[in-house]
């Protein structure tokens, strides 16, 4: 007999080095939080190059590669484990499209960005990228182990 173990979703979400120098830390926390989400990692960290450039390799051939590479290491970034059903797909929503001045208003691009270039938050696009993505941001032992004791209604 096989069991499969439903695992609960958990996404990485970044608040890039814009969004903590422009003091939207808390805002940022604050969307994932009231949306419903459970928080499993939270640090703020200065990234170092090499970890920048696996984050992004996918993107390595595109010619702003450098730039974002220049961008994301210019300060300190806060990286977060968040948990939930559809997490991946949610915060995505939560955080709008790529390109600011594409996003719609009431997402956290649309409501405080407006460069492409500059766009204060990254989150994963796939459950497999934020599993990914989680692993190389936080060492073991870095993430919590905690259910919220909310009743099921409120959650
Ligand atoms: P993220 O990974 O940061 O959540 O962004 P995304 O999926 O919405 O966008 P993606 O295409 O994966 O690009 C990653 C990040 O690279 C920067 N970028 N700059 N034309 C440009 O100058 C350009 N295109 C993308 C953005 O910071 C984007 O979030």
């Amino acid at each position: 007999i096989f069991f499969f173990v439903q695992e609960v979703e958990q996404t990485y979400i970044m608040i890039k080095p814009d969004g903590v120098q422009r003091g939207l830390v808390g805002e940022i926390i604050s969307r994932f939080e009231k949306k419903g989400f459970l928080l499993k990692g939270l640090k703020l960290f200065q990234c170092p190059k090499d970890l920048a450039q696996e984050h992004y390799k996918d993107l390595k051939e595109r010619p702003f590669f450098p730039n974002l590479i220049d961008y994301i290491t210019s300060g300190p970034v806060v990286c977060m484990a968040w948990e939930g059903d559809g997490v991946v797909a949610s915060a995505r929503k939560l955080i709008g499209a790529t390109n600011p001045l594409q996003a719609e208003p009431g997402t956290i691009r649309g409501d405080l960005a407006v460069q492409t270039g500059r766009n204060v938050v990254h989150g994963s696009d796939s459950p497999d990228n934020g599993k990914r993505e989680i692993g190389l941001w936080f060492k073991e032992g870095e993430l919590a182990q905690w259910e919220s004791v909310q009743t099921p209604w409120l959650i």
